[in-house]
C-alpha cells in the first residue's frame, strides 16, 4: 500500500512509486509528475483539495480501476496463426463511460497505454462532456498487412474486448495505427456477437452512425485552440493568417491540422513519418499527402517523386538527438506524431530561431524537460491534453447522435466543435489566473481538469 499522497509528500511518494515500477511505465510517471505538480496551488490554496488526502482522490485518480489484458490470436493470409496482446485500460468512470481510443503500434505495452489512459481523464473532463476516461490497443502492427489481415485481427480483438464494453460502459475509439477502417471492422464484430447496432465505438464510417467530421476533428481543433489561446494573449485577430507553421506526424492529426491551417491563411511546410521529415518550403501539397498516406498508406519520400524540390531526409539521415522537423525555421510548431517526440535539443532550436508558439496535437509530444524549458520562454504553449481535446469531444457528439437516432450536419459538428475549443481555451486561461499562474496553460488545463473529476469522485464516495 502506498503513503497517502499530500502536497506535502507528491514529490518524493512519487520518486518511490517509480523505484518499484518497472521501465514501461516510464511515460505513465512523467505523465502523473506533470499533473501531480501542476496541482501544488491548488492543494495550497483550496481546502477541499488540501484536506483531500482523506478522500485519497490522488491515490484514486492514479490507480487505474481496472487493466484489461488479453490474448489476441488470428490467421495471416498464410493461414498462420499470429499472436499478439490487447489491453484495455478503464482508468476513471467518475464522470461518465469509460471513453478514450485504441492504438495499434508495435510499441504498445501496458505502460504506454495507463499514460495515455491517465491523460484522458483530464482531458474528457475539460470537455464539459460526460466521459470518463480509459485507452486499450494492441502491440499489433498495421502495416504492411493486407486489408483481409487487419480486419481478421480487428475480429480477434474484439472477440475478447465485447465483453467489457458497451455504450453505457466504455466506449473506444481510434488512435495510432486505429482509424474509419479498423473502426468498422471492429463494429462489425461487435455486432455480431451481440445482435445489438449501438453506439459502442466512435469514429465510425458516416454512413452507419458515425459523426461527420470526427476524422478533422482533432486536428482542426488543435488550430481552433490555438487561435484562442493566440488571441487571448497577444490581443490581435486573425492570429494565424500568414504563419509559417511546422508539423509533425502525417496521419489523422496532422493532415488535419495542415488543412486547417490551410484554410485560415497559414502556411504549413512540413510533415514526417516514421520514415523520415518532409519540407517544402513553399507550403506542403495537401491532396497528396491524402494520396499518399491515407489511401496508399507509403512513406513519405514518395512526395518528392512529384515535387522534386521538396526535401526529405530519412530518419537515418539525422543523426543529432532530436528531431530534423524542429530545425525548421517556423512561428508555430505542431508535434502530432507520438509521445516525447520534441527534446529539450528541438525546444532550444524552435527558440533559437524565433518560434512563437508550440501548440500539441500528439499526447505528450514533449519531454518533461522540452516542456519546462517551453514553458520558461516566451513561447506561448497549448498543452496536449487542452489542444488536441477536440477529437474526443466530437466523439462525445457521436455518441450523442447515437443514442437519439440522429445525424448532425458538417456545419453543425463543426460550430460545436469551434465552441466546445474556445470554451476549453478559456476555462484553462481562467483557471491558471485564478490559482496564480497566469498564462501557464498546462497548469491550467491540469488543475481545472482535476477539479471536475476530483468533485465527482468525491461525491460519489468510494
Ligand atoms: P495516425 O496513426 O493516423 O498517424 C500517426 C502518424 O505519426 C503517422 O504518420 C506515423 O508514421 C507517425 N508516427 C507514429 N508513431 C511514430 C513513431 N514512433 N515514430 C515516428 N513517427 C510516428 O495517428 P493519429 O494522427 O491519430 O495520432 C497521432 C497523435 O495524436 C498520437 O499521439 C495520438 O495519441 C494523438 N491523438 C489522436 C487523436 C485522434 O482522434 N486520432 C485524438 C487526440 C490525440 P507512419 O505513417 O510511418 O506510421
Ligand atoms: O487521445 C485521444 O483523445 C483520442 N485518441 C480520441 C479518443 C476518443 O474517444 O475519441
Amino acid at each position: 500500500m502506498m503513503q497517502r499522497i499530500t502536497a506535502v509528500n507528491a514529490k518524493e511518494e512519487i520518486a518511490k512509486l517509480k523505484n518499484e515500477q518497472c521501465a514501461e511505465d516510464d511515460v505513465f510517471f512523467q505523465a502523473m509528475e506533470e499533473v501531480l505538480l501542476s496541482l501544488l496551488p491548488l492543494f495550497k490554496s483550496d481546502e477541499v483539495y488540501a484536506k483531500n488526502a482523506k478522500n485519497a482522490i490522488i491515490q484514486r485518480l492514479i490507480t487505474p480501476n481496472r487493466v484489461i489484458k488479453f490474448q489476441v490470436s488470428w490467421l495471416n493470409d498464410k493461414n498462420e496463426i499470429q499472436v499478439n496482446t490487447g489491453y484495455r485500460v478503464q482508468f476513471n468512470n467518475a464522470l461518465g463511460p469509460y471513453k478514450g481510443g485504441l492504438r495499434f503500434h508495435p510499441s504498445v505495452n501496458e505502460g504506454i497505454l495507463k499514460f495515455l489512459g491517465f491523460e484522458q481523464i483530464l482531458k474528457n473532463a475539460l470537455t464539459g462532456l460526460p466521459i470518463g476516461g480509459a485507452k486499450g490497443g494492441s502491440d499489433f502492427d498495421p502495416k504492411g498487412k493486407s486489408d483481409f489481415e487487419v480486419m481478421k485481427f480487428c475480429a480477434a480483438f474484439m472477440k475478447e474486448l465485447h465483453n467489457y464494453i458497451g455504450p453505457r460502459i466504455d466506449v473506444p475509439a481510434g488512435d495510432i495505427g486505429v482509424g474509419a477502417r479498423e473502426i468498422g471492422y471492429l463494429f462489425g464484430q461487435y455486432k455480431s456477437i451481440t445482435s445489438a447496432f449501438e453506439g459502442v465505438l466512435t469514429g465510425k464510417p458516416h454512413f452507419f452512425g458515425g459523426s461527420l467530421m470526427r476524422p478533422e476533428a482533432t486536428g482542426y481543433g488543435v488550430v481552433y485552440f490555438t487561435r484562442k489561446m493566440l488571441e487571448l494573449e497577444t490581443k490581435e485577430d486573425e492570429c494565424i493568417k500568414g504563419k509559417i507553421c511546422t508539423v509533425s506526424g502525417a496521419g489523422n492529426v496532422a493532415l488535419h491540422v495542415i488543412e486547417k491551417l490551410q484554410h485560415l491563411g497559414a502556411t504549413p511546410v512540413s510533415c514526417t513519418d516514421s520514415s523520415g521529415t518532409l519540407y517544402d518550403k513553399r507550403g506542403v501539397d495537401l491532396e497528396l499527402l491524402k494520396e499518399l498516406k491515407l489511401n496508399k498508406r507509403v512513406s513519405l519520400k514518395e512526395y518528392t517523386k512529384v515535387h522534386a524540390d521538396a526535401e526529405f531526409t530519412p530518419v537515418a539521415d539525422y543523426p543529432e538527438e532530436g528531431h530534423a522537423v524542429w530545425e525548421i525555421p517556423c512561428d508555430i510548431a505542431f508535434p502530432c506524431a507520438t509521445q516525447n517526440e520534441l527534446t529539450v535539443v528541438d525546444a532550444k532550436k524552435l527558440i533559437k530561431n524565433g518560434c512563437m508558439c508550440v501548440a500539441e496535437g500528439a499526447n505528450m509530444p514533449s519531454t518533461s524537460e522540452a516542456s519546462s524549458i517551453i514553458l520558461k520562454s516566451d513561447m506561448y504553449y497549448a498543452p496536449a491534453k487542452a489542444a488536441n481535446a477536440g477529437g474526443v469531444a466530437v466523439s462525445g457528439f457521436e455518441m450523442s447522435q447515437n443514442a437519439a437516432m440522429q445525424k448532425w450536419t458538417f456545419e453543425k459538428v463543426d460550430a460545436k466543435l469551434k465552441e466546445t475549443m474556445e470554451n476549453i481555451c478559456i476555462n484553462v486561461s481562467e483557471t491558471a489566473k485564478e490559482y496564480g499562474v497566469e498564462g501557464n496553460y498546462v497548469d491550467g488545463a491540469n488543475i481545472a481538469g482535476f477539479k471536475r473529476v476530483a468533485d465527482a469522485m468525491i461525491a460519489e464516495g468510494i
